[in-house]
C-alpha cells in the first residue's frame, strides 16, 4: 500500500534533518536516540563525552521549544563507542505545531540510523508511594490526546511497545525501579481531580503531556523503545497543593544522579 502523502513528506523532512545532523556532528550515523524531558536535563552530562552540540532550530524542520527548562538542543555523545543522539527538549502537542512537529525527532532518529530510542519525561504520579524524584519504567500507555501521529490507513501494531527486553536491562541496573502505565493528555493544563480518577479507573498510573505519540511513530519506524518517567509531582487532587513547574525542575535536580546512572548504563547495554 502506498503511504499517505503526509507520511512521505514527513519521511523526506526527517532525511533532510538526518543529513544535516551527519554533516554538523561528523557522525555519519547514530546508534541510540535519547529524548530528555522535564527534569532530565541534569542527567545529560552523565551519558558520555559530547562530540557536538547544536541548537535544534538549526536542524531542518525543527523549531525551538517554548518552555523554560526544555533546552532545545541536539547533542551527539560518545558513550564508550556507542553513538548517542540526545534531544535536550522536545516539541509538545500543546504548542500547536501539529503531530508531525511533535514526532519529527523520532523519524529523524530513525533516518540517522538509531535502532533504539529512550523516551524520558517528567510527569504526575497516581501511586502515593512514588514521591517526587522517583523514576518509573513505562510498561504501556493510554493515548488520551484524541489524535494520532500516523497518517492515512497506516496500521501499526503496538503490543510490547515499551520493550520488555529494555525494561529488563533497566531492572538489572536498578532493581527497585517500579513500572507504570503512562496516560498522555494534550495539555497544557494539568488534569482535574476528576480526570485523575478517570485515569485511575482505566488503568493509568502516570500522567503527562508527551511520549505516547512519539512512541507510536518510533514503533512505526521499527525502533525499539524504552520509556522512563520521572515522577515530579503527585497527580492533581492527591497532595492538597496546586501543581507548579518549579517543583518539576527541583525534582529533576534532586534525582539527576540516579537517572544519569540508569541512562548511562542502559545506552551502553541496549
Ligand atoms: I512534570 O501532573 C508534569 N507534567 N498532564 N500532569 C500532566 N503533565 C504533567 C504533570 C501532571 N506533571
Amino acid at each position: 500500500m502506498t503511504p499517505h502523502p503526509a507520511t512521505t513528506t514527513a519521511l523526506e523532512h526527517a532525511q533532510q534533518a538526518a543529513d544535516e545532523i551527519a554533516r554538523r556532528t561528523g557522525q555519519p550515523t547514530h546508534d541510540i536516540a535519547v529524548v530528555l524531558g522535564s527534569g532530565w536535563a541534569p542527567a545529560a552530562d552523565l551519558l558520555g563525552s559530547t562530540i557536538a552540540e547544536i541548537p535544534i532550530a538549526e536542524i531542518p524542520h525543527f523549531s525551538a521549544p517554548v518552555v523554560d527548562g526544555h533546552g532545545g538542543r541536539l547533542r551527539s555523545v560518545d558513550a564508550d563507542g556507542v553513538k548517542v543522539l540526545v534531544f535536550l527538549g522536545r516539541t509538545h502537542l500543546y504548542e500547536e505545531r501539529g503531530v508531525d512537529a511533535v514526532t519529527h525527532g523520532m523519524r529523524t532518529a530513525a533516518a540517522a540510523g538509531c535502532r533504539v530510542v529512550v523516551l524520558t519525561n517528567g510527569c504526575g504520579g497516581l501511586d502515593p508511594s512514588w514521591t517526587p524524584g522517583t523514576p518509573v519504567l513505562i510498561r504501556d500507555h493510554l493515548n488520551l490526546t484524541g489524535t494520532s501521529p500516523l497518517h492515512g490507513a497506516h496500521f501499526v501494531d503496538l503490543t510490547d511497545l515499551y520493550s520488555t527486553r529494555l525494561r529488563g536491562i533497566c531492572r538489572e541496573i536498578d532493581p527497585s525501579l517500579p513500572e507504570g502505565v503512562y496516560a498522555q493528555f494534550r495539555g497544557p493544563m494539568y488534569e482535574t481531580p476528576a480526570e485523575i480518577e478517570m485515569v485511575r479507573a482505566i488503568g493509568g498510573t502516570l500522567v503527562g503531556m508527551s511520549t505516547a505519540l512519539e512512541a507510536i511513530v518510533a514503533r512505526s519506524t521499527g525502533m525499539e523503545i524504552l520509556g522512563l518517567s520521572l515522577v515530579t509531582n503527585l497527580a492533581a487532587g492527591m497532595s492538597g497543593s496546586p501543581l507548579n513547574h518549579e517543583e518539576v525542575l527541583a525534582a529533576g535536580h534532586a534525582a539527576a544522579e540516579r537517572m544519569g546512572a540508569i541512562l548511562a548504563q542502559v545506552v551502553r547495554r541496549a
